[in-house]
């Protein structure tokens, strides 16, 4: 098939599910065409039937906000004309499924059919289109693209409980490639963040305030009084600032170091013993998914799509927003022993095997030859 993926390049779950995504639908033989205003960045253009066409916006004086739905639109029509792309797969509802309906209409008045298959990632409903501003015009695009996925079945609730839907919703989950994770060499360099009996925390993602970073902090600030331990913070956002103010207050300079964002997560991951994940709300947890790949446990809320991915007393625990002292308790609880600790790095790789790439990349594909019929019936 000759798929066109629309996405967010950037540093963020929803990108990388859609470049992984391509990565082994191409794998497959598959021809795909990424469609978005930046090469997505775990995206290697060298690989067998991948294609990358960048939107640009030009910038005009008249215009307070540049018009970007236009130009994806606009890029659309132009590559599915160009290369008999048979499938628009978007990820993100905003505005991707938007720009994507633009686009099916305007081939249409030349006769050319395309399927679209909308991929809903979290914020695009929980957070960002939910708000009134946009609300008619997401459950607009909802409502007209011919297959929606949600990446949880909590997702899925929410968006028909705030959301007035009248299309079916399937659940495909995130997915992963566990052999990426696999640790391939015996020495994880983990000598290079901190001293042999050092315990390793790590929290990955943008710092935006749904990832509650302050929690983080805090919950480490308990867990090093009791054991030693290094917290890396992993990621660029809005709240490293506060976090950084919130390490020095509480003297924990030499213990916390903030890496900005990192192309090599799995390296990191490879000798981290434990991952934080306090979100306030969390449709999936991607990244708490390829913690638990890298063997490596993780303490989340219990938000969301989180029990859907992290389950109790196995790859790690999860509690209720903002109780960090049960967050610090849990993790004393895993770090606090070797055998333990062992224990749920074993449990968390096998819970990933469960989203495999292996396992979920099917779905996809029946999808599109589904929504493909769709049209020709
Ligand atoms: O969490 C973020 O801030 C990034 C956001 C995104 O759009 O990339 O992540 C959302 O999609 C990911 C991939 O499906 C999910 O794993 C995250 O849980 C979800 N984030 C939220 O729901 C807050």
């Amino acid at each position: 098939m000759k798929i066109a993926i629309v996405c967010y390049p950037t540093f963020g779950g929803s990108g990388v599910v859609a470049t992984e995504l391509g990565v082994a639908l191409a794998e497959r033989g598959h021809e795909i065409h990424f469609v978005t205003y930046k090469q997505p960045v775990r995206l290697d253009l060298l690989s067998r039937n991948i294609h990358f066409h960048e939107v640009s916006v030009p910038q005009y004086p008249l215009f307070k906000y540049q018009p970007y739905e236009l130009a994806l639109s606009s890029k659309l029509v132009d590559t599915v004309k160009r290369f008999g792309i048979e499938v628009l797969h978007v990820h993100y509802a905003i505005p991707h499924a938007y720009a994507g309906y633009m686009a099916k209409q305007m081939l249409a008045e030349e006769g050319i059919q395309i399927p679209m298959v909308t991929t809903l990632h979290g914020t695009d409903i929980t957070l960002v289109g939910n708000h009134p501003f946009y609300k008619p015009a997401v459950t607009f695009s909802i409502n007209n693209s011919d297959c929606v996925t949600s990446v949880s079945q909590s997702l899925k609730d929410d968006t028909l409980r705030l959301f007035d839907i009248r299309n079916e919703i399937e659940v495909v989950p995130n997915f992963i490639n566990v052999d990426d994770y696999t640790n391939h060499f015996t020495d994880c360099q983990r000598d290079l963040m901190a001293l042999p009996e050092e315990k390793i925390i790590t929290h990955v993602s943008n710092l935006r305030p749904v990832k509650r970073v302050l929690d983080i902090v805090e919950i480490f600030n308990i867990v090093q009084q009791e054991i030693p331990s290094k917290l890396l913070i992993v990621g660029e956002g809005p709240e490293r600032e506060p976090a950084e103010a919130l390490v020095e207050k509480l003297g924990l300079k030499e213990r916390v170091i903030f890496f900005g964002n990192s192309h090599e997560i799995n390296k990191i991951l490879c000798f981290t013993d434990l991952f934080l994940l306090p979100s306030e709300k969390e449709s999936f947890g991607l990244a708490a998914l390829e913690a638990m790949a890298s063997g490596v446990p993780v303490i989340s809320t219990n938000t969301g799509g989180l029990p859907e991915v992290n389950i109790q007393g196995e790859s790690g625990f999860l509690s209720d927003v903002g109780n960090i002292t049960e967050m610090a308790a849990n993790a004393l609880k895993i770090l606090g022993d070797d055998d333990t600790l062992a224990r749920f790095k074993i449990k968390a790789k096998e819970t990933a095997r469960k989203f495999d790439t292996k396992t979920v990349v099917g779905q996809y594909e029946t999808l599109y030859e589904k929504a493909m019929a769709s049209l020709t019936v």
